[in-house]
């Protein structure tokens, strides 16, 4: 089994979008210590299994980021299940979850299932809107990582700036409230530079979208310090 807790970069890739098989060989064999597999758009069961197959010919932690019921593929590594924390919306707060786990629960294997709490803080992105978000203050994502640290004691809390590049001193502050839950950054790195950056403060950093636009500036972003 992996440990997720060391991963520092890992590559998000989208369903939905598509890169070339070299493409996807040089994604896996880019240094990255992991691929989760998401997307919020079109995320159908035949993309997500088409692109773990592909994913799969290489020795990598390949993790199912669960966004729909209907595509949910066996053969991940890890399925992380996020919670939208600042959802106004108690559908994506837990009833999701509730009806999967009504529907898989006798089937999951609860080692490889990973909770995450999710704050999304791009009112531009799509899942923002999908879960009607609620965008927080300050004050407002200290208590929540507070809550994912103290109360729910989930294991990950995920700081999703989707599509953009985000505030570096919020996610410093927020990792000083962090000692068990692994905080992980998404959102807008584009650079080697941001990379770094975010990286020095989160656990875990995901690329994403870079890939599908920048794709060779993209694949830079591995080369961040990996210790810490
Ligand atoms: C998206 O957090 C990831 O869920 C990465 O964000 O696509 O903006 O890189 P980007």
């Amino acid at each position: 089994m992996y440990n997720r807790k060391t991963w520092r970069h890992v590559f998000k890739l989208d369903p939905d979008k598509s890169l070339t098989d070299h493409q996807i060989d040089q994604v896996c064999q880019s240094g990255t210590d992991a691929i989760i597999v998401g997307g919020t758009d079109h995320v159908t069961l035949e993309g997500v299994v088409n692109l773990m197959s592909r994913i799969r010919q290489y020795p990598i932690p390949c993790v199912l980021e669960v966004s729909t019921l209907d595509a949910i593929a066996l053969g991940f590594d890890f399925y992380f299940i996020p919670t939208v924390l600042n959802s106004q919306d108690k559908k994506w707060l837990l009833d999701i979850q509730h009806r999967a786990i009504k529907e898989y629960g006798h089937m999951i294997n609860w080692s490889e299932l990973v909770t995450e709490g999710y704050v999304i803080l791009n009112p531009e992105a799509k899942a923002y809107q999908l879960t009607d978000c609620q965008l927080p203050d300050f004050e407002e994502v200290i208590a929540y990582a507070q809550i994912v640290e103290h109360m729910l004691k989930m294991p990950i809390l995920y700081l999703e700036y989707s599509g953009t590049y985000g505030d570096p001193s919020l996610v410093k502050s927020v990792k000083e409230e962090l000692n068990h839950t692994q905080l992980v950054y998404g959102g807008g790195i584009t650079t080697l530079a941001q990379a770094e950056e975010m990286a020095e403060f989160a656990d875990t950093i995901v690329v994403g979208n870079s890939l599908y636009e920048h794709f060779d500036q993209a694949l830079e972003t591995v080369k961040i310090k990996k210790d810490r």
